[in-house]
């Protein structure tokens, strides 16, 4: 097991790793941003190190910055998070290259990953239900591009290889729109990603976004934990996810699971994973995959007793799964709601120091953040100051969790999200369970 670890991230998920390599007995390594001094896991961690200055640019995505503060630290692994470098091909790349271990895939898996034409043709060699679709990335004749879009269907989306979650993608609804489409989206993912392929799928109405959690180790053996259902989302930000996804049977979860736990020995995946998928009529159709933690996993966690990142820690030090999947069961229900600094109305950012702190508490509740009482949210980063995560027997009971500890929180000084999702808890659709990914922008708009 290694000795000391990087942790390349901030805020509630770099404290999150922290707690799980103090578990280990694993000595820490925060690195941190000039306006990060305050952080809690920088407080906490064995030792820290400045990376630069406040903007991300300079410090959290500094490459070489990192992999000093590793030298220096004489650490043996890095901890990406999310967000950040926890997807970047070329990092991962560089910590093997430098000796260390980057806690994640390895950089090749990240980058099939990361061309999202290249991973669809992964899934589906590997017997996973995708949308159906182009299959490959789209060329420039008018006329097969035309019949592509005809034997699928209108409407259809035009997606960029490069994109994921939500970024450079366009729905064309008639055959008079197509081309222009195509080009349009050709050209400012080239801007945007500096690759300007693109490919076709099915436009599904309708969805829902259930993805499923896998873990899989350097001995070959993969498992799945069940899915999480992260339909309640606002401009692709995530706003509450819940594990299990409601109305999936058992029966359905452990089929797509194996599939999922299948395709990651076929392509010999490494860690942790998700599997995202729109759910639609019954069906599954997968769309993408992450090669990192996700901030939502903690959902998975409360379900399933399994801790991602302790696992995530022993896989990448060689070790063997400490579960099979006969070992994965799901108990119960988890609720998610991530705590965002913000305005009600506008949801723009509001950061600003925390005048009064006040945490929920009780059984089955869960609190991930780094705040606490005059610490000040810095302005450079992710509005996410934290998450709440209630578990109960039934969703029912997870539900009637959250709403108590909602009401328990007390963040002055800064704006919050906190009576959204109030408003969301005491939603008759939401308590109904199953709601598509349009439901909150639709329920905003009224
Ligand atoms: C889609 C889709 C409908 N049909 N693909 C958006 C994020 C990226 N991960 C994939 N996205 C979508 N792909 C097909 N073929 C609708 C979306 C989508 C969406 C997906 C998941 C969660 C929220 C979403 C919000 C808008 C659109």
């Amino acid at each position: 097991m290694f000795s000391k670890i990087v942790i390349a991230n901030r805020g509630e998920i770099a404290l999150r790793i922290l707690r799980a390599c103090r578990e280990m007995g694993i000595k820490t390594v925060a690195v941190h941003s000039a306006a990060d001094r305050d952080l809690k896991h920088v407080r906490l961690a064995d030792e820290s190190v400045c990376i630069g200055p406040s903007p991300s640019a300079d410090s959290y995505l500094n490459i070489p910055a990192l992999i000093s503060a590793a030298e220096v630290t004489d650490a043996e692994a890095i901890h990406p998070g999310y967000g950040f470098l926890s997807e970047n091909a070329d990092f991962a790349e560089r910590c093997e290259s430098s000796g260390f271990t980057f806690i994640g895939p390895r950089s090749d898996t990240i980058r099939l990953m990361g061309d999202k034409v290249s991973a669809i043709r992964a899934m589906k060699e590997s017997g996973v239900p995708c949308v159906p679709g182009s299959g490959g990335p789209l060329g420039d004749d008018p006329d097969e591009n035309i019949r592509i879009a005809r034997d699928i269907g209108y409407p259809v989306i035009i997606k960029a290889a490069g994109g994921g979650g939500g970024r450079g993608m366009r729905v064309v609804r008639s055959e008079a729109a197509l081309l222009n489409a195509i080009s349009l989206t050709r050209s400012e993912a080239l801007t945007a990603f500096g690759n300007d392929s693109v490919y076709m799928e099915k436009f599904l109405e309708n969805p829902r976004h259930v993805e499923f959690q896998v873990l899989a180790d350097s001995h070959g053996n993969a498992i799945h934990l069940g899915e999480r259902d992260c339909s309640m989302q606002r401009r692709h930000q995530k706003v509450v996810e819940e594990a299990p996804a409601p109305g999936i049977s058992a029966e359905l979860r452990a089929t797509m699971g194996e599939r999922c736990a299948e395709a990651c020995r076929k392509i010999d995946y490494l860690g942790a994973g998700t599997f995202e998928f729109l759910y639609e009529n019954g069906e599954f159709y997968f769309i993408e995959m992450n090669t990192r933690l996700q901030v939502e996993h903690p959902v998975t966690e409360m379900v399933t007793g399994v801790d991602l990142v302790k696992e995530q820690i022993r896989i990448a030090a060689g070790e063997a799964l400490s579960y099979t999947q006969d070992d994965i069961v799901i108990r119960g229900h988890a609720v998610e709601c991530r705590i965002n600094a913000e305005d009600a109305k506008t949801f723009m950012p509001s950061p600003g120091k925390i005048e009064q702190f006040h945490a929920p508490g009780g059984p089955g509740i869960r609190v991930e953040s780094h705040i606490y009482n005059g610490y000040v949210v810095p302005p450079y980063y992710d509005s996410m100051i934290g998450k709440l995560i209630a578990w109960g027997e039934n969703r029912d009971s997870a539900l009637a969790r959250m709403r108590t500890a909602l009401s328990e929180i007390v963040i002055e000084g800064i704006k919050t999200n906190i009576a959204l999702h109030e408003d969301i808890m005491r939603d008759t659709g939401f308590q109904a369970g199953g709601t598509n990914i349009h439901y909150l922008e639709k329920k905003l708009e009224l």
